[in-house]
């Protein structure tokens, strides 16, 4: 891809964006950023850009007609439907993301993991067992590093190991990663995509321009992602943690197996996975799987399932407080991933929900609510919903909240010993916060505050 000299438009200033257009202005091209955000909402942030040739479109997207630009790099959370993305797409500028165009200049293998939940801790998993066996690695994409900003620096001998999100996806073209990982499929960031049929056919764009030599790692257990097998044009591997499978990676007798060309290989007893949890040993499964087909040693991908301690803000055990657990998983950003927090833990919990709804149905939600929650907090846009879900399904300790921080120190007062207060807000961060983390910082910054 040629981009010197190139007249290319930056949509969305956020982190992605950003990286794209220092990459591109170390290519020669000539950039334009915009976003619906005003200058002044950047604190500063875009300054060094803009003093070093960028041309700063920000509070109103430019013009865009034939001829306008070379290339359009649109950011992962900015809709296909905003106007520039729109004009570009009818004047026939191309329009790509940032995830393609880091592919295009990647030299090193890629596995890319994919999923409603499950990536980001699966995606650390693998970069950890690939470190291990020896490799430079370099793990990044919607975990939070922009493959862009590192991606020339690994060659054919290293690996990258990238966490790609359906709305990545939806931009990537000539996107083929040697493994493709689909840890689960299963409602969330509707509000997008529109319906199922749509996010799942965005998530199969993570393997549709594979071939000969490349895996497609799938989730038996899972129906929708089961069902992609039909349709992958690589070798699919199967994991699968309720069913022996004829080739695959999945449990028998309590132990790991991995049943690939190469013969039968035990990995280790399944109670050795130091991440806690089914949901956990599923990612624990695809991760055993993708590191197999790409020839790590058993015994290295043994250890590092034995160590590997997690990522933060996913069931981050953040204090111990008088005998209460405060955990940390503010990247429970939709209804499963909160449940497979509930589902953690047999002690009683005090939950903290709500937040931006992104088109998810909280009723089956609520049910666990009910069997699992002593005191449910309820808080943001959704704490209504939620509230009324919860209580349709038979809750009746509910609290409302009027902000974070008042959420925590009511989660707080009504903790006994042996409780866990639980942040899995079952939502988006963006009606009060930046980013999960920063919802997850400030949980810890609180909790801590309380000691
Ligand atoms: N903006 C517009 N117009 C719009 C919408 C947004 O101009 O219509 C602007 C905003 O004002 C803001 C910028 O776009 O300045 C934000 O861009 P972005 O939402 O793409 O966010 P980035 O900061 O660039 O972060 C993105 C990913 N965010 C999303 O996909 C929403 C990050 O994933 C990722 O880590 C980062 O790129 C680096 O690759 C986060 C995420 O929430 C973790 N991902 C979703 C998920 O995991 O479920 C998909």
């Amino acid at each position: 891809m040629e981009l010197q000299g190139k007249r290319v438009l930056v949509v969305g200033a956020g982190k992605s964006g950003v990286s794209v257009t220092r990459f591109l202005l170390r290519k020669g091209a000539e950039v334009t950023l915009t976003d619906s955000r005003t200058r002044d909402k950047f604190n500063g942030e875009l300054d060094a850009l803009l003093h070093a040739g960028v041309r700063g479109e920000l509070g109103n997207y430019p013009e865009i007609g034939p001829g306008s630009f070379d290339l359009v790099v649109v950011s992962p959370g900015v809709p296909p439907g905003v106007p520039p993305v729109a004009a570009a797409r009818r004047a026939g500028v191309p329009v790509t993301g940032e995830l393609e165009l880091a592919y295009r200049f990647a030299r090193a293998p890629v596995v890319a993991i994919t999923g409603t939940n499950g990536k980001t801790t699966t995606t650390a998993l693998v970069g950890e067992i690939f470190r291990a066996a020896g490799y430079r690695t370099l793990v990044g994409g919607n975990i939070g590093l922009p493959l862009v900003d590192a991606v020339e620096e690994y060659g054919p001998g290293d690996v990258i190991v990238a966490e790609v999100s359906s709305f990545q996806l939806e931009t990537a073209d000539r996107f083929r990663p040697r493994v493709a990982v689909i840890t689960n499929i299963t409602p969330d960031h509707l509000d997008r995509h529109g319906d199922m049929e749509c996010y799942t056919a965005a998530k199969a764009r993570v393997f549709a321009r594979q071939g000969r030599g490349d895996f497609t790692v799938l989730n038996y257990d899972d129906p929708r992602t089961r069902a992609l097998a039909q349709t992958v044009p690589g070798k699919v591997i199967f994991f699968s943690r309720r069913h022996i499978l004829k080739e695959g990676v999945f449990v028998r007798d309590s132990r790991i197996v991995a049943r690939l060309d190469d013969g039968e290989t035990g990995i280790l007893a399944a109670g050795e996975v130091a991440i806690p949890g089914a949901h956990n040993l599923e990612n624990a499964l695809a991760a055993t799987a993708a590191a197999r087909v790409m020839g790590v040693e058993p015994a290295v991908i043994a250890r590092t399932l034995k160590t590997f301690a997690g990522v933060a803000h996913r069931l981050e055990t953040v204090a111990e407080i008088n005998g209460v657990k405060y955990v940390n998983d503010s990247k429970g950003t939709n209804p499963e991933a909160s449940m497979k927090a509930l589902e953690a833990f047999d002690q009683p919990i005090i939950l903290l929900a709500g937040g931006r709804n992104k088109g998810s149905d909280f009723t089956e939600f609520a049910r666990l609510v009910r069997e699992k929650v002593r005191v449910l907090v309820v808080l943001g846009e959704s704490a209504g919903e939620i509230e009324q879900a919860a209580r349709r399904a038979g809750c009746t300790e509910i609290l409302r909240a009027p902000d974070f921080r008042e959420a925590v120190l009511m989660a707080h007062r009504c903790a006994r010993s042996g409780d866990v207060v639980l942040l899995s807000p079952a939502c988006a961060s963006w009606d009060m916060f930046k980013s999960y983390e920063e919802r997850g910082d400030l949980f810890r910054e609180i909790v801590n505050s309380l000691k």
